[in-house]
């Protein structure tokens, strides 16, 4: 299997994260990716290729363009005020006030875009996020052109948690909607997505809930116990035409694998009857048993045994690399995930 790769991820080194009430060094760090891509090269899953440049259009054909803007030019606004810190929302539009109005300064705009204080805008931030969506693209071209029938995006920053138009949870631009999107501008008729990441999808959701060409999938800590606590309960299931075409598995704490991979069997009949021309796999590896944010089970080689699972449904799959804090094994999750799906798709 193929990796997309670019060392324009390093960009996105972010020194802030509010977590439990200090500011730490955040989880979500450069090092990640470069343990993953270190297992891909050691254990020969394939050739790293880089990727090439989409542009704005893929990006603007899921988000908002005022939050594309303020993605751009956040950090030198937030210097520009007169701030020495990275920049972090503090005040938001809560459920008493609404936003009748985008606010000028922007330490109001990052709180109108923000869904969660613990993600710092960095100067570096919006070339790595682009950088990340442009592996997405890249990834999904190498399938949609059937030159392969797998591959793997090594995206970083991640992008589950973004929507239309938010970021936080690490997240800037969300790769797997931009991906699917894509796909659909290409020809295809129906993409499922399917996130086993720890955290739920609600940026993805959020993007496709009243759509039925994108099936959204999501087995995740159930969020009154986990971020991104308000969204992502079992009975979510798609608005509108998009009725019946968002299913979410929340588990509880602790759950271990038998438990997880029931809810997966589940999500992957959906996508089976679903039949769609494309399965995007957003795919965090923070389920793991010793993830330092995370609550379930899963050993190494439960990645190794699910990823067989969805190798096996025969699909045209992307691997679009999203969560997973355990950064030492980081690498041989994720790769273990990859070398199961060839174990059983070839
Ligand atoms: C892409 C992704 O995995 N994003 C995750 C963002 C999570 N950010 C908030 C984490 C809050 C963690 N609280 C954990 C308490 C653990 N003892
Ligand atoms: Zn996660």
């Amino acid at each position: 299997m193929k990796t997309v790769y670019s060392e324009d991820h390093k960009l996105r080194d972010a020194q802030s994260e509010i977590h439990g009430g200090e500011i730490v060094s955040p989880f979500e760090c450069p090092r990640r990716a470069e343990i993953i891509l270190g297992a891909v090269q050691d254990r020969g899953l394939g050739e790293v290729i880089a990727p090439d440049d989409y542009g704005l259009d893929p990006v603007l054909a899921v988000h908002d363009r005022g939050f594309v803007d303020f993605l751009a030019t956040c950090a030198k606004e937030w210097a520009a005020a007169g701030f020495a810190g990275e920049a972090l929302a503090t005040c938001w539009p809560t459920r008493t006030m609404g936003a009748p109005h985008i606010p000028e300064h922007i330490d109001g705009k990052i709180g109108y875009y923000a869904l969660a204080a613990e993600t710092s805008i960095t100067t570096g931030t919006w070339l790595a996020a682009l950088a990340s969506k442009n592996v997405a693209l890249s990834a999904t071209d190498l399938v949609l052109t059937g030159a392969e029938t797998a591959a793997f995006g090594l995206c970083r920053p991640p992008g589950h948690h973004a929507a239309v138009d938010q970021f936080g949870g690490y997240c800037f631009l969300n790769n797997a909607a931009i991906a699917a999107e894509h796909a659909l501008s290409r020809g295809k008729a129906r993409i499922a997505i399917l996130d086993v990441d720890f955290h739920h999808g609600n940026g993805t959701q959020n993007i496709f809930y009243g759509r039925d060409d994108v099936l959204f999938l999501s087995v995740h800590g159930d969020p009154l116990q986990a971020f991104p606590y308000f969204l992502g309960h079992a009975e979510e299931t798609g608005t509108a035409a998009g009725e019946g075409f968002t299913q979410n598995y929340p588990l509880p704490p602790g759950a271990t694998y038998e438990l997880w991979c029931a809810a997966l069997q589940e999500a992957l009949e959906r996508v089976s009857a679903f039949a769609p021309d494309l399965l995007i796999v957003s795919l965090g590896v923070d389920t793991y048993e010793r993830d330092p944010i995370s609550f379930f089970k899963l050993t190494h080689d439960d990645f190794f045994d699910y990823g067989r699972r969805i190798g096996s449904l025969g699909l045209p799959t992307v691997y679009l690399m999203e969560g997973g804090y355990a950064v030492d094994e980081i690498g041989i999750n994720t790769t273990n995930v990859l070398f199961g799906h060839q174990d059983t798709a070839g």
